[in-house]
């Protein structure tokens, strides 16, 4: 009876509990608008394809998917070319990108082409999106090549199934399976990953352990290659710039001894004889512990030009990266990636690009562009991204990544006047970059849905759709998402759409308003933390960033203080330096300003701050609302889990506010003013809760 009873219970749960999430934004469920249907139908019903490679076939599984899916019909593929409906046609288009492609209508045939099979595979996903989101297939004459060529995730995971920051279960890589056994869901991610263009993948964590380059661990990698390879995607190593000591038995590792640089050599010959099209080596050296060129009295240059020659005649690439600090108590941790980098430029060979983090600091929900945006002439220089929510909540805060990409993309570096923004200087537009590269610190794991919040797959899928084209908007790109994750009526669409479109903004008042940043808990950056005063380093704690005192809150970096706004063309210096004219946003990023300094929005800093915090946790329950109301436009467990989800994040931004108010309230000694009511908790009482998620 029992037993029976559990049956039916699961029974039960199978048929509410639909959608998992592990299909992410390729549904493929029945088009339930019949007209488009029928006209689709007939557009896919016969296949000609002149080429035969492994891509073709991956790209032809995929229609046939999507037909299937979709329409409901199993195309045919027919030798007759003028006969067929959709025809596959590789040969040389206009735009000479390889990996362009054209969708054009000709006598009543859509043809995709491109120069190369994985241009046409790129086609095929925007057909299919095009079905997904319900636009017309008619007198198509679409032509798009990407604006970045290296369209990357880089994967912080461990060989022991770990993934530092990530919030979404374990590593989607089983090591001790490989390379005998492939996942199915390697094949996913990879569909996932060309359906949104991204045609690179770093498989380790930065902080590298040298096994990854070991024979053992190199047999596992050319598996995973072997599987991506269809799809277009190369795969890259993050490497530990010790290694010629760990694994070779060196006594050094210095970037100028030969027998360093020959072993270097020998270990890339060694990959490369395994994985021909191998991508290159990414580098943290000398950053938060780990080793590089500096513990030999040597420069970054040296490191990073050595381990290039090694790679150049393999055509690898090295993705040296920028997130370097080192502790200077007169110094300002913003400036010093500029400090070590600018004064190398154009001494780097031609294979290396400096990887860059989007802020100066740490990926904080709100930063200014980091200064190297427009310093680099002769070096490319790349954008690195995190999507994976290591300081905006984990996978209980529903945050779109989306305007915040956008904002630092269409930041003015003004490096070579008005218009040089960061998305033509990551395009390789502004100093004619010969590489060029966006990465997403991936958001990965091994959860049914892969990113633990289900809204958080918005964030992958933005990625590659933004290294794909860096000027699209955000709102194009969450509209797209949600029909395609979605499929629900116009009024839920425009409902998810505008929570997406709001979020990053509430987080950020609920957390950092007015620019304040760096105020999370100490090391597992979760929660509220701003009176962390003691760390391993100074510039780990909470105050060194915000400096609040009796008198004010911020960080003075203009000429009275650190002058790190110097490192920025003067167009964009001017927007920063007036603490009366500079956008409240950004305001203590730049300044210490007095508490009670009245702002543009006519209130003090002080109740500017207040009213922010009240207000975006306020706006919580309005997300929470506006979910509410499309119970029953989508899928079941999807809403439960979101539903769910938003508990739990008013639950915390309440806990941000009041952190946050009554902290800060020990300097300034100034009230919380109507229409606001001061928290019911004692500070004493929040700063309890931290220790419930305390990992130390
Ligand atoms: C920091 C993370 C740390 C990473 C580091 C990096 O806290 O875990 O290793 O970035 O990007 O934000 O190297």
């Amino acid at each position: 009876m029992r037993i029976l009873l559990l049956l039916a219970f699961s029974l039960f749960t199978f048929n509410t509990f639909a959608d998992d999430g592990y299909r992410l934004w390729l549904k493929y469920d029945r088009i339930q608008n019949e007209t488009l249907r029928k006209n689709y139908s007939q557009k896919l019903s016969t296949i000609h394809i002149n080429y035969n490679d492994e891509t073709s076939k991956v790209t032809l599984l995929e229609i046939e998917k999507a037909a299937t899916g979709l329409l409901k019909i199993k195309p045919q593929i027919i030798q007759n070319s003028t006969q067929a409906k959709l025809v596959l046609k590789l040969g040389k288009i206009e735009n000479a990108n390889p990996e362009a492609f054209e969708i054009k209508t000709l006598n009543k045939q859509i043809i995709i082409s491109g120069n190369t099979s994985k241009g046409i595979l790129y086609g095929v996903f925007e057909m299919i999106r095009r079905m997904q989101t319900s636009e017309s297939l008619e007198n198509l004459k679409i032509t798009s090549a990407p604006k970045i060529q290296l369209r990357m995730l880089n994967h912080w995971d461990n060989n022991n199934g770990t993934i530092e920051r990530g919030y979404a279960g374990m590593s989607l890589w089983k090591w001790y399976e490989l390379p005998e056994r492939i996942d199915t869901r390697y094949i996913e991610y990879a569909r996932a990953n060309a359906s949104i263009g991204i045609n690179g993948t770093v498989l380790n964590n930065v902080n590298a352990s040298a096994r990854f380059i070991t024979p053992e661990y190199l047999g596992k990698v050319k598996a995973l290659a072997d599987v991506f390879r269809p799809y277009g995607i190369k795969v890259f190593l993050s490497v530990n710039f010790a290694s010629p000591k760990i694994l070779g038995g060196l006594k050094t590792a210095d970037p100028l001894d030969p027998e360093v640089s020959q072993w270097w050599k020998n270990k890339v010959d060694e990959v490369y004889k395994l994985i021909p099209d191998f991508g290159g080596f990414v580098v943290k050296a000398n950053s938060e512990g780990e080793p590089g060129p500096m513990d030999f009295g040597r420069t970054h240059k040296d490191g990073a030009n050595m381990m290039a020659e090694a790679l150049a005649p393999h055509k690898g690439l090295i993705i040296w990266r920028a997130f370097v600090y080192n502790f200077d108590p007169k110094g300002d941790r913003f400036a010093a990636a500029y400090n070590e980098f600018k004064k190398f430029d154009g001494e780097f060979l031609p294979n290396i690009i400096i990887q860059v983090k989007n802020g100066p600091i740490d990926f904080q929900v709100r930063e200014p562009i980091s200064p190297l945006f427009g310093a680099m002439e002769k070096t490319p220089v790349s954008m690195e991204f995190q999507l994976t929510q290591e300081y905006l909540g984990w996978a209980t805060h529903w945050v779109y990544e989306g305007p915040m990409f956008e904002e630092v993309l269409k930041t003015d570096t003004y490096a070579k006047g008005k218009g040089s923004t960061v998305a033509k200087v990551i395009e390789g537009e502004v100093f004619k970059y010969p590489i060029t590269s966006m990465i997403g610190v991936a958001n990965t794991g091994s959860d049914r849905n892969w990113t633990g919040h289900p809204m958080a797959q918005a964030n992958w899928y933005t990625l590659g759709r933004l290294a794909w084209n860096p000027e699209m908007t955000s709102a194009k790109i969450a509209d797209e998402w949600v029909k395609m994750t979605f499929h629900t009526d116009a009024k839920s669409t425009e409902t998810i759409k505008k929570i997406m479109l709001e979020s990053r903004e509430i987080y950020t008042n609920y957390t950092n308003p007015l620019g304040v940043h760096h105020v999370m808990g100490e090391s597992h950056h979760f929660g509220p933390e701003p009176w962390v005063e003691k760390a391993p380093r100074p510039d780990w704690t909470a105050l060194y960033y915000h400096k609040a005192d009796s008198l004010g809150i911020g960080f003075d970096r203009t000429e009275k203080g650190s002058n790190s706004l110097a490192q920025y063309h003067s167009g964009l210096k001017d927007l920063y330096s007036d603490i009366d004219k500079i956008q409240p946003e950004f305001l203590l990023w730049f300044h210490h300003a007095p508490w009670r300094m009245k702002l543009s929005t006519g209130r003090t800093v002080w109740d500017e701050m207040v009213s922010r915090y009240y207000e975006g946790a306020k706006a919580v329950e309005q997300m929470q609302a506006d979910w509410a109301s499309v119970k029953g436009k989508v899928d079941q467990e999807t809403f439960e889990n979101v539903e769910a989800r938003l508990k739990t994040q008013r639950k915390e931004a309440l806990w941000w506010r009041d952190a946050s108010v009554l902290y800060f309230q020990k300097f300034n000694k100034m009230p919380v003013a109507a229409p606001y009511q001061k928290p019911s908790r004692t500070f004493e009482e929040v700063k309890q809760i931290v220790d419930v998620y305390h990992v130390r």
